[in-house]
């Protein structure tokens, strides 16, 4: 009999992967969509999905979604990846929703008499350490100087590890820093990077507005961060473990790395407000309708973050030494990945202005 997991939030970033990883291996997939009707056909146009009887999908609203017994009773699933809400979405609605759905989950598998079956995994971010500049991350870091965020992301973790504690649950938290992939949304700077340099080289847009080049960041990709979210359920004892590369770059590193992928070496020139990345050569035909010495990387105040916290860095140590987990994709590959998938496209959109 294959397993059966149940993933909420199955059309984010890291829902298709996981999904995607978890097909693969036999089991069969039930997700959940939580907002709007549309699954992501562009994450699920594999053919994994289609026809697949092994892959379901339950489109539910935010009622169904807080009362998640029936669902469970009907699947009785192994495995639960609770991805909780897409990124980026408000501190209300994150409190209203992802605080009490974890409860609730946690509660339905109970009362479904699934608590010694069903192994529970929860996604929190760095977030809910209450970051502050230079702080090193690991398992042991204790949670202070919340911010509105870190209040609910906290909140469900410890109610994972009361559940856990208190009713023997196997349940864990997987403490995620950034993670990455040409599904990321384009509101978070990465992808931000890829899709506006890939589009400054087939002329849709100019320049890239961006806010602190200085500050540094653990990008991994999202595809290696779900395996050891797989990991974490397979183990003899439920823990929790920060999912991380330990290797941090700065956002101008970033733009650097992608701008070259497209053929375009920068310079950057001035500080801070005034800083702005200059054409140096250009060194492949992709870029061939720029010129040196354009300005395409602009900072721009309205992006600067009044409370940024511009360096943290995580400690993966645990992942590797009892999981023996270790990212797969360095940030070179991890670029190479997004900047081809935004060009492609970009050109596809030049063409259709173009011809139509
Ligand atoms: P982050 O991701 O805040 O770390 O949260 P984001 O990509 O938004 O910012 C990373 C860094 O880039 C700087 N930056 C910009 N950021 C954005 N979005 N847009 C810009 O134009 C820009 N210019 C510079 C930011 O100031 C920041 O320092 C992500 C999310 O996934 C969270 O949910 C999660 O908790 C953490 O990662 C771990």
């Amino acid at each position: 009999m294959s397993k059966v997991a149940l993933i909420t939030n199955i059309s984010g970033q890291d829902g298709s992967y996981l999904a995607e990883l978890l097909l693969k291996k036999g089991y069969t997939v039930h997700g959940i969509i939580q907002q709007g009707p549309f699954l992501n056909a562009e994450y699920f146009s594999d053919n994994l999905y289609v026809n697949n009887p092994d892959f379901r999908i339950h489109h539910y609203n935010q009622s169904e979604i807080s009362n998640p017994g029936r669902l469970l009773a009907l699947i009785r699933p192994d495995e639960i990846y609770n991805l909780g809400i897409p990124s980026g979405t408000t501190t209300h609605s994150t409190l209203a929703s992802v605080g009490i759905s974890v409860l609730r989950m946690l509660e339905a598998i109970r009362s479904q008499g699934l608590e010694h079956k069903t192994r529970y995994y929860q996604a929190s971010s760095s977030t809910l350490c209450g970051l502050v500049d230079g702080m090193s991350v690991n398992e042991m870091v204790t949670f202070s100087v919340p911010s509105a965020d870190a209040v609910a992301q906290i909140s469900d973790f410890w109610t994972v590890v009361n559940y856990r504690e208190t009713f023997g649950m196997y349940a864990c938290n997987g403490i995620l820093f950034n993670h990455e992939s040409p599904r990321r949304s384009e509101s978070f700077v990465t992808r931000k990077i890829t899709r506006g340099l890939a589009n400054i080289t087939q002329g849709l847009e100019k320049c890239l507005y961006l806010g602190n080049l200085n500050a540094l960041r653990d990008w991994g990709h999202a595809r290696d961060y779900v395996k050891m979210q797989w990991l974490m359920l397979q183990q003899d004892k439920p823990e929790d473990f920060v999912i991380a590369t330990g290797v941090q770059f700065t956002v101008r590193q970033f733009v650097t790395f992608a701008a070259l992928e497209l053929g375009i070496k920068l310079r950057f020139v001035g500080k801070g407000i005034e800083e702005k990345g200059v054409i140096a050569a250009i060194i492949s035909p992709v870029a061939a309708a720029l010129k040196v010495g354009d300005v395409i990387v602009t900072v721009d105040p309205r992006y600067i973050r009044p409370a940024e916290v511009s360096k943290v860095s995580a400690n993966p140590s645990k992942a590797r030494r009892q999981l023996g987990w270790a990212p797969e994709t360095s940030l070179q590959d991890l670029v190479i990945e997004m900047v081809l998938a935004d060009l492609a496209t970009a050109k596809e959109a030049a063409r259709l202005k173009l011809y139509g």
